[in-house]
């Protein structure tokens, strides 16, 4: 039987990683998970998306969105287990703390796995698609296992939620050539580099960031949960992606009040005892 008390137990980062992550609006933290928990869950979430995956068109005959990866929202409803990963108050402390705010709410998850041979995700915020009233909201990209180089790891243009060009684009063909274009203009660093087994990264809802195509015979696995302030305010959406976003993940929730559906439980609150 696999022990996932850690998964309860809220993480303390340091002062320098608050900063780091204020500066650079992302920050890659090794050994949050263990390897075994890592496991744990690459076996029952890879057997999840298996079964639930309908995507059965070739890699060829998608489009560049289609060709990035197999995307399985909110597992967390569907599966207990995979329930105590998103609802982990150890992932969700950290985003506490890297935002600086009180407590957090769930967003919602999605499984991301990048095909053998899937292709490129394009550069984009994730942040053109949520109504979401203030920036103060962060994801966490879980590995699922040990990513190379040649698979797809996340890469980040380090504080680059400064530029406001081109966070009107949804991701595609032209969001990688706009906001690459521009981004290849400014100082802003782009980062990339493997993940270790139990490494996470989180970042910010308007910072860039893509990754590159899978070169390998092996599925990139990766599990994500996006986190936003716990009194975040639900805006007027402003897009298709947003009208639809409200809809399925905050259903319910009214225009300028705080997001409190059933699908947004709190995940982790500062006590001020
Ligand atoms: O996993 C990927 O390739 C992209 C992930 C991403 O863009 C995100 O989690 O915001």
């Amino acid at each position: 039987m696999i022990d996932l008390s850690l998964l309860s137990q809220p993480m303390t980062i340091s002062d320098e990683q608050v900063q780091f992550y204020n500066t650079h609006n992302f920050i890659k933290i090794k050994s949050v998970l263990s390897d075994e928990i890592v496991d744990y869950f690459n076996q029952h979430i890879s057997a999840k998306v298996k079964e639930i995956n309908t995507n059965t068109v070739p890699l060829n005959n998608r489009d560049t969105y289609g060709k990035a990866f197999l995307q399985l929202f909110n597992l967390w409803e569907i599966d207990p287990v995979i329930k105590e990963l998103v609802f982990s108050k150890r992932l969700a402390s950290i985003a506490s703390q890297l935002m600086q705010v009180d407590g957090v709410r769930l967003y919602h998850d999605q499984a991301l796995f990048k095909e053998a041979s899937g292709g490129i995700t394009p550069w984009h915020a994730d942040q053109y698609y949520w109504p979401l009233a203030s920036d103060k909201t962060v994801t966490a990209w879980i590995p699922l296992q040990k990513i190379t180089l040649d698979m797809g790891p996340l890469e980040f243009s380090a504080g680059s939620q400064a530029v406001h060009q081109g966070r009107e684009l949804s991701i595609g063909d032209e969001s990688e050539q706009k906001i690459g274009q521009r981004l290849r203009v400014t100082d802003f660093k782009h980062v990339i580099t493997p993940f270790d087994v139990g490494e996470i990264s989180f970042h910010s809802g308007w910072v860039f960031h893509r990754a590159g195509a899978n070169q390998t015979h092996t599925t990139r696995k990766v599990m994500t949960v996006i986190y936003m302030e716990k009194d975040m305010r639900l805006k007027a959406p402003e897009n298709d992606g947003q009208r639809n976003d409200w809809e399925k993940w905050c259903p319910g929730a009214k225009i300028d009040e705080i997001i409190d559906s059933p699908l947004n439980p709190i995940l982790f609150a500062q006590t001020t005892e």
